[in-house]
Parts: structure tokens; sequence; C-alpha cells
């Protein structure tokens, strides 16, 4: 399938969700799109995390997937200004307190936002290692590191469409794992997300193919498990804000 055809799909899907929002779905999301929510720079080349997730993947999902959630954030941010006005964490936990017309959109687009702002970060092609603390809630919650992988992946096959497999973490420090549909997040249950892996098509397709079973193992080889450290300590300090 062409990547213009796959982009017709995802916009075509879009259209029974939130009309008023397709037009950045179908056309090339603008580099920088007026409005408060912005695509944060990737902290790395697009070919750093070669060969396990290709540049041309890269470029795709972090300039225009992301950049059509920012642009529809922005689209919906224009006429409920509410939307930037709290932090993506409380919005996303009040959805059901939005004006119904924008709720759906709101959800798949602020949601896909906060996901992918969180998954740049928490990937990097120099990841070292799990800090002492971390180490020990992964033994401790998830049975080991051996045992956190194999469930994440297994997580992440049994996501039907698109979605994440995600670990979660709570102010005690206590971890777990999830998987959510489509652009949903943890935040709308209150929970935060230590990390967690896009299983969406566009993240691995073009080298993968139908393989999504390699995609996952092979993503552990670009866990920055120095950004899972700061964000577990952020998370015990309670102020991991995505
Ligand atoms: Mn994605």
């Amino acid at each position: 399938m062409s990547l213009n055809r796959r982009r017709a799909i995802v916009g075509a899907a879009s259209v029974a969700l939130a009309p008023r929002i397709v037009v950045a779905q179908t056309a090339a999301p603008p580099a920088a799109s007026p409005g408060p929510f912005k695509v944060p720079p990737l902290p790395y080349p697009t070919n750093a995390l070669e060969p396990h997730i290709d540049a041309l993947t890269m470029e795709i999902h972090h300039d225009r997937h992301h950049g059509t959630y920012v642009a529809n954030s922005n689209i919906i941010a224009k006429d409920y200004p509410q939307i930037a006005a709290a932090p993506p964490a409380q919005v996303l936990l009040k959805l059901n307190e939005l004006p119904e017309q924008i709720r759906a959109g709101v959800r798949n687009n602020l949601g896909g936002h906060v996901n992918h702002t969180m998954f740049w970060q928490i990937m990097s092609p120099s990841g070292g290692n799990p800090s002492p603390e971390l180490a020990a809630a992964i033994d401790r919650d998830l049975g080991g590191p051996e045992k956190m992988q194999s469930d994440f992946n297994a997580g992440g096959l049994r996501v039907f469409g698109s979605g994440w497999t995600l670990v979660t973490v709570t102010q005690d420090g206590t971890l777990a794992l999830q998987t959510r549909p489509n652009q949903d997040s943890a935040l709308m249950d209150g929970k935060h997300v230590l990390f967690g892996n896009d299983v969406w098509e566009h993240a691995y397709y073009l080298k993968y193919q139908n393989r999504r079973a390699d995609y996952l193992k092979a993503w552990w080889n670009v866990v920055n498990w120095n950004a899972l450290n700061e964000r577990y300590a952020a998370a015990k300090a309670g102020t991991l804000e995505i």
C-alpha cells in the first residue's frame, strides 16, 4: 500500500469521528502549525536509531504523523482554547467535561501529541541502564527485566489494529503493564506512563511490514534508560507531566 493511500485511509477514518478537523489529515501538515501546541524537535537525528528504526520511518512518523496530531489539536484550540489552558494530563483526565463535539478530536489528537512527545524522549541510540531504584521496581512489580520485556511485547502483539503497549507508574513508584487502543492515554485514567511503544503500523511498516513481533523485539535496542530513570524519579516526585 502506498503512503498516500495509507494516509488517505487515516484521513477517512477521522471523518466519522471529527469532520471539522479532517483538513490537516489529508493535506501535508505544516512544518510549524500555528497555535499553542508544538511538535518537539527529535532529540537525535532521524537516522540515529538505525538499523532498528529506519530514518524514513522516523521522519514521516515525527514530522507528518505527530505533526498532524499537533495541527489538529491547534485547530480545535482555536475555537476551544480551554484545551490548551490546562496541562494536557488534566485535559485528558477530564475529557467527559469537554463539549461532546470535540471530545473524540481531543482524545485522538491531544492524546496522539502526548503519546508521541513521550515516545521520542524515551528512545536513544545510547540508552544507558536502569537506575538501581527502577531496576528494583521492575523486579518487584513486573517479574524482572526479561519477563517485563516479554509481557510488554505480548501486550503489543495483542493490540488489534492500532495502539500502544505501556508501562504505567504511580506516585509511590509502582509499575504496571497496560495496552491502549488508538491514541488513548493512561492519563485518561489519572495514571502516568513511564514508557510505551507505538504499535501503529506507521511506526514500523516500512521496515518490518507485517512483522510487528520483530519490531517489538528490536525496539528494546533503542530504549533510553537514562530518560526512563529520570521519568521514574519525576513520577515519584509528582513532577512527571506527560
Ligand atoms: Mn505513532
